[in-house]
């Protein structure tokens, strides 16, 4: 289990959903995320659907999202722990990333901070159907998908993932099954559940224990920051230049 000191500041961002060729102010405020992060931050956690989509090719990555990648070795260099739960728009995260120092995980994992046990996950468990997940991560149709050129792949994926999307959105989230899900959890001694993927904030509290649905990047320009194991959810605001 990854045990993290709770005198480190943990910041975590998700769903910024990074087109292909993104704004540039999509861009830079994200690099001044990362900005505060070097300078405030000793972990960094990305949640899940950073990329709205991304495959990783044998030889070749994306030439758009270089200034994603610079910013993150940059802030690896500088000692910060870069830690990448995949969600369900870039599942296919893989060695290059591994080889910038990205931690990689493939699913929910408990972390220790402190004393707590928090929980921490994309969230697309709780909604996306476990067979198409299946059928999209394995290794066949990774194979399938490589062989795809990777313009005409990008094409393909951006239908895609308008689709679900949409459907992530639609989730009403004042449903039981977060409460129901995060009582679970609690059960069996987990202090704190945090996820992204809901792209809307939603809070729940049973005494000491937390659920956290950040909202997202891409439209609240939300993020979350744990201090001495006490999770807060913040909104970004940069000064005009
Ligand atoms: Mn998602």
């Amino acid at each position: 289990m990854l045990e993290i000191s709770e005198k480190k500041t943990i910041f975590v961002i998700s769903d910024t959903h990074f087109h292909d060729w993104p704004k540039e102010e999509e861009m830079e405020s994200f690099l001044s995320f990362l900005e505060m992060v070097r300078e405030e931050g000793n972990e960094l956690f990305l949640l899940g659907d950073i990329f709205d989509f991304y495959f990783e090719y044998k030889s070749f990555i994306p030439k758009s999202f270089f200034k994603i990648f610079f910013g993150l070795q940059k802030i690896i260099e500088e000692g910060i722990s870069v830690h990448y739960w995949v969600g369900n728009h870039d599942f296919w995260i893989g060695d290059f990333f591994e080889g910038l120092g990205v931690v990689k995980h493939l699913g929910p994992e408990i972390i220790k901070v402190g004393k707590r046990r928090i929980l921490v996950q994309h969230g697309d468990e709780i909604d996306t159907n476990f067979m198409v997940k299946t059928c999209l991560t394995n290794k066949f149709s990774r194979l399938l998908f490589s062989l795809i050129h990777p313009e005409l792949g990008l094409l393909i994926a951006k239908a895609v993932s308008r689709f679900s999307q949409t459907s992530s959105r639609k989730i009403k989230l004042r449903d039981n099954s977060f409460e129901n899900y995060a009582e679970k959890e609690f059960s069996q001694g987990v202090d704190a559940v945090i996820m992204g993927h809901f792209h809307k904030p939603y809070f729940y509290r049973e005494g000491k224990k937390t659920l956290s649905i950040f909202g997202d990047w891409k439209h609240c320009r939300s993020y979350g920051v744990i201090v001495n194991g006490n999770i807060s959810v913040m909104r970004f605001t940069q000064s005009p230049k």
